[in-house]
């Protein structure tokens, strides 16, 4: 399968939602009216793509339809993706591309970040670099063991303490472990957590912090958001929130797979000014995938064309 089809089979909840919305409008025939524009705005919100992104969309399409002289509604159609892929905001530099580089990833209980620490540590493995796991997530001892298993999957080594150890001095010592051992690639996994809890978010600033100031100027250290697709909307709170706290560097967007609202990475990105570094399509080691916006933005819409 090529890369396109994977992530747009991982799409298809997102993509039929979406076709089932645009062939209701197109029933009512191409013309473009008033009334298409309305449906196409509101097909877009239902897809979770945000007001302001929305309104950008429809803008740009009915810029382009006027300036070009477009016939019809499909016309219009056939620009969607494109005026989609350019609402992302592009990847200037890759932080888990970066090297040395020390990855924190952060997020609210559930979201994937476990998971996402081990499908990147084999994926930076095999691209021949130095990995070295922490475990700041000392919350549940069930955490530690959970990134002990996905370390022994990716076959690199993990720092960790005690259930209960204070997450700072955790990544503290990771840093120290990783200067000793000449890891190029740091991926620290914290516990999740509610945007919506000051003491908890105070908590994750200090890690940061305390991180940063250790690593020294050789190491930087970035801060990743991994958000759950299927949370929708709230999403962007949540980002809101983390990228206010942490000043984020970018966001992995995990469980596209099992959710039709694909869109919640178009308005986070847009309203955030930040970049999609990888997509979460499945529960296995290499089921996180590139990001690339213009095949995500194909795969979201797809290219239905019932005319
Ligand atoms: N379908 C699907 N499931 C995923 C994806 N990423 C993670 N999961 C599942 O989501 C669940 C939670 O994943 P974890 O990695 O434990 O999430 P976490 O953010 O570390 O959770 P806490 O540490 O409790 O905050 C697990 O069952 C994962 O298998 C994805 O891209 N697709
Ligand atoms: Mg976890």
């Amino acid at each position: 399968m090529s890369l396109f089809d994977r992530i747009s089979a991982g799409l298809a909840r997102t993509r039929e939602r979406f076709n089932e919305q645009l062939n209701v409008i197109f029933d009512r025939g191409p013309e473009i009216d008033e009334d298409f524009w309305d449906s196409l705005e509101e097909t877009l919100i239902l897809g979770d793509f945000g007001g302001p992104a929305t309104v950008d969309i429809i803008e740009q399409l009915q810029d382009s339809a006027q300036r070009l002289a477009l016939p019809d509604g499909y016309a219009v159609f056939d620009r969607l993706a494109d005026t989609i892929a350019a609402m992302f905001t592009p990847t200037d530099c890759d932080p888990l591309e970066q090297s040395p580089v020390c990855v924190l990833f952060v997020g609210i209980n559930g979201s994937g970040k476990t998971t996402t620490v081990g499908k990147l540590a084999k994926a930076g493995t095999e691209a021949g670099r130095r990995v070295l796991l922490g475990s700041a997530d000392t919350f549940r001892a069930a955490a530690i063991e959970q990134l002990d298993v996905w370390a022994e999957r990716a076959g690199v080594p993990v720092v960790k303490r005690e259930r209960g150890a204070d997450p700072a001095s955790v990544s503290f010592e990771v840093i120290e472990k990783a200067e000793a051992a000449g890891a190029d690639l740091v991926l620290i996994d914290t516990a999740g957590r509610l945007h919506t809890s000051d003491d908890l978010m105070r908590e994750l600033e200090k890690v940061v912090k305390v991180t940063r100031k250790r690593a020294g100027d050789n190491l930087p250290v970035r801060t990743v958001l991994v958000l759950d697709a299927t949370t929708g909307q709230n999403g962007l709170q949540q980002a809101r929130e983390f990228n206010k706290a942490l000043q984020l560097d970018g966001v992995i967007v995990t469980k596209l797979d099992g959710t039709a609202k694909g869109g919640i990475a178009v308005a986070v990105s847009h309203e955030l000014g930040l970049p999609i570094l990888r997509i979460g399509v499945g529960e296995a080691i290499d089921d996180l995938r590139p990001f690339d916006a213009h095949d995500f933005a194909r795969a979201l819409i797809g290219d239905t064309h019932v005319r």
